[in-house]
C-alpha cells in the first residue's frame, strides 16, 4: 500500500485522480518528426514495457543459466512462454543513463549526446512514447527515469519517477506537483501506482503506452522484506572464473568492480562488525538504511542476523570469505530479483483479468546486463558477453508465435522503430536501429544486420572501466581499449565463451582481425561514429593523444556522479 510520509505538498500529485496532462514541447530538438494528425483507432495495439535496472540475463530464467535454476522468474518466463525470447539481445553502451537515451530515441550514444551517467540529457529530444501521444496513445511512466531530474517536457501524459537511482525503501518519488518520500519498497510503489493508473486514470477508448520502469536489481541490492530470507543460505554455483587473475586483458585488470575487493562490506553486503553486532561494515552512503522506518530496519538486519554471526564467528580464509561474499552478493541481488518477477506478475494478470492481454504487446527487457561473479565481478561497462547482453522478451498474441526463440543479433536502438511500426507510425529518419517485427518470426530478412556495434565512454568514473568500442560478430570479438590503457583485444567464442584468453597477438588469428577490423571500420562509418581514436591509428599514437584528453576529462568529469 503506498502512503505519505512527507512533503504534504506533493500529496495532489500522488493521490492519483485525474491524469496530468503536460504541454507539448515547441523546443526546436534536433530530431522532432512532424506529428501525425492525431488518430483515434481501438484496434492499435497498447504497449507495457517494463525495464529493470542491472537484470543480467544469467537471472532471468527463461535463458536457462544455472543461477536462474536455482532462482527461477516464473513470471517473466510467461512473456517468452507465450511470445518470444530474443537470445542474442544487446546494448550499445553498457551504463544505465546512455541506455536508456537509446530506447527512447533508437539511436546510438554519440548521436544522442548522452554518453556518460551524469549528463543532463535534453528532455526534448525526438523520442517515441511522444510521437504515440501525438498520434492519440495515452503515455505514462513510473519508476526510474535518471536521465535528469525529471521527465518535464519528454512528452509523458502522466509520469512519477524515483529521484535519481532510486531507493529500495520509503524512495523519495517525483511528480509534476512535486517531490515526496513514500513509505513502502521501490518495486511495489512502482507496481501499484502503474496498475492504479491501468484501472483508474486510464482513458479506456484510446490505446495507450505504458513504461514501467523498476530500481531493482541496482546496487545497493536490498530485498523487500518478504523476500530477505528466500536464497538465504541457498548455495549458488560459483563461476568458474571467480578468480580470474586478467592475463593479457590489462583493461580488466585495472577495474573496481571485484566482488572480495570493491564492494563494500557493510553498503552493499549487509555484513556486521562482529557477532551479535548490528552495526554495519563500510557503508559510505547511509542514508539507503537511515531512511528506513525503525520496524522496516529491525525486520531487515534480524532476518540477516544468523548469518551475519555465523560469518563473523567463523575464521574464514581470504578465498572463504571472497566466496562467502558470492553467496551473500547472489541472495540479496536475486532478492531484489523476486519482487520484479511479481511485479511483473500482477501486470499480466491485470492485463489477462481485463481482457487487454489480447491487444497489448508486452516488452520485458533491462538497461544492460550485469556481472554475477564471473571475472569476480558485480556491475557492468565492459563489452564482455555478461553486461553486454540485456533480456529481452516480448509477447504479442497473434504477431508471435508463443515460445518463439529469436537469434537474429539485436539491440537497444531496435526498440523505437519497433514501438513505431506496431503502433502504425512512419519511421523517424534520425532512427539508427530497425523493427524488430522483421525478426519476430525468427526469419530474419536477408540484409539483417550480421554483426553490432558498442562504444563505452565513462572514464574516468565509477568502476574504472577504460573506454572502448569494438564488434561483435556470430563468432568473434573485437574490442579496442583507448585512453590511458591502450590495447586490443580478439576473442573466438566458440572455443572461450568465457573472453579469458586475448588471441589478439596469435599469429592463426591475423587475417580474421584484419577482417573484424575493416568490419569496425564499417560499423563506425554507417552509424556516424567518428569519437575515439579511429580504427586504423596506431595504438602508440593514440596512447600520447590520450594524456592530454585524461588530464582534461578529469578535470571535467569531478561531478559526474551522484554520489
Ligand atoms: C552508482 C553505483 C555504481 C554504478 C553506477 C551506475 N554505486 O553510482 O556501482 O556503477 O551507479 O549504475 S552505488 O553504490 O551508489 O549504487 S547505472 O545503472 O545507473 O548506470
Ligand atoms: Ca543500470
Amino acid at each position: 500500500m503506498v502512503r505519505i510520509v512527507a512533503f504534504a505538498a506533493a500529496a495532489a500529485g500522488l493521490s492519483v485522480t485525474g491524469c496530468t496532462t503536460l504541454e507539448q514541447p515547441t523546443a526546436a530538438a534536433p530530431v522532432i518528426a512532424a506529428a501525425p494528425a492525431p488518430l483515434v483507432q481501438q484496434s492499435r495495439p497498447n504497449i507495457v514495457f517494463i525495464m529493470s535496472d542491472d537484470h543480467a540475463y544469467q537471472a532471468v530464467s527463461a535463458y536457462e543459466s544455472d543461477v536462474s535454476r536455482i532462482a527461477p522468474t516464473p513470471n517473466i518466463d510467461r512473456i517468452a512462454q507465450r511470445g518470444a525470447l530474443f537470445e542474442n539481445s544487446y546494448v550499445t553502451n553498457s551504463l544505465c543513463g546512455p541506455s536508456r537515451a537509446t530506447m527512447l530515441t533508437g539511436q546510438f550514444s554519440h548521436m544522442h549526446g548522452f554518453t556518460r551517467n551524469g549528463q543532463k540529457y535534453d528532455n526534448s529530444r525526438w523520442n517515441w512514447p511522444r510521437a504515440l501521444g501525438q498520434s492519440g496513445y495515452q503515455t505514462a511512466l513510473f519508476g526510474k527515469w535518471h536521465l535528469n531530474y525529471s521527465p518535464e517536457g519528454a512528452g509523458f501524459d502522466t509520469w512519477k519517477v524515483l529521484d535519481d537511482q532510486g531507493k529500495y525503501y520509503n524512495p523519495d518519488v517525483i511528480t509534476p506537483t512535486g517531490r515526496s518520500a513514500v513509505e513502502g519498497y521501490a518495486t511495489d510503489i512502482v507496481t501499484d501506482q502503474s496498475l492504479h493508473w491501468l484501472e483508474q486514470e486510464r482513458d479506456p477508448d484510446r490505446p495507450f503506452a505504458l513504461l514501467i520502469h523498476h530500481k531493482a536489481p541496482h546496487r545497493n541490492f536490498m530485498p523487500a522484506i518478504r523476500h530477505l530470507q528466500k536464497y538465504l543460505g541457498t548455495e549458488f554455483p560459483v563461476p568458474t572464473n571467480y578468480f580470474d587473475h586478467y592475463d593479457g586483458r590489462r583493461a580488466a585488470d585495472a577495474q573496481e568492480m571485484n566482488i572480495y575487493r570493491d564492494m563494500f562490506e557493510g553498503h552493499d553486503l549487509k555484513m556486521t562488525t562482529g557477532v551479535g553486532s548490528k552495526e554495519l561494515r563500510e557503508n559510505p552512503w547511509k542514508n539507503d538504511f537511515e531512511r528506513m522506518t525503525p520496524q522496516q530496519r529491525a525486520e531487515y538486519f534480524s532476518a540477516l542476523q544468523p548469518s551475519n554471526d555465523a560469518m563473523n564467528a567463523a575464521d574464514m580464509s581470504e578465498r572463504d570469505m571472497a566466496l562467502w561474499k558470492y553467496q551473500r552478493y547472489m541472495s540479496e541481488y536475486l532478492g531484489t530479483v523476486a519482487a520484479v518477477d511479481d511485479s511483473v506478475g500482477r501486470v499480466l494478470d491485470w492485463l489477462e483479468t481485463n481482457g487487454l492481454d489480447e491487444n497489448t504487446i508486452v516488452v520485458y527487457t533491462s538497461d544492460q546486463g550485469f556481472y554475477l561473479g564471473e571475472h569476480g565481478w558485480f556491475d557492468k561497462r565492459f563489452m564482455y558477453e555478461e553486461s553486454l547482453r540485456t533480456p529481452l522478451l516480448i509477447q504479442y498474441p497473434g504477431h508471435i508465435a508463443p515460445g518463439t526463440r529469436v537469434t537474429a543479433p539485436v539491440q537497444n536502438v531496435d526498440y523505437a522503430p519497433t514501438f513505431l511500426e506496431l503502433a502504425g507510425l512512419a519511421q523517424q529518419p534520425s532512427i539508427q536501429g530497425r523493427t524488430l517485427r522483421e525478426v519476430f518470426d525468427n526469419s530474419p530478412p536477408a540484409d539483417w544486420r550480421e554483426d553490432i556495434y558498442y562504444h563505452y565512454y565513462e572514464y574516468p568514473g565509477f568502476h574504472a572501466v577504460r573506454a572502448h568500442y569494438g564488434v561483435r560478430t556470430e563468432r568473434y570479438k573485437l574490442i579496442r581499449f583507448y585512453g590511458d590503457i591502450n590495447a586490443w583485444e580478439f576473442y573466438d567464442l566458440q572455443a572461450d565463451p568465457a573472453e579469458m584468453h586475448n588471441r589478439i597477438d596469435d599469429p592463426k588469428v591475423r587475417s580474421l582481425v584484419a577482417d573484424l577490423k575493416q568490419r569496425l571500420e564499417g560499423l563506425r562509418a554507417r552509424y556516424q561514429d567518428d569519437s575515439g581514436p579511429a580504427v586504423d591509428a596506431p595504438l602508440a599514437l593514440a596512447s600520447a593523444m590520450a594524456k592530454g584528453r585524461r588530464d582534461a576529462e578529469a578535470a571535467a568529469g569531478a561531478g559526474h556522479h551522484a554520489h
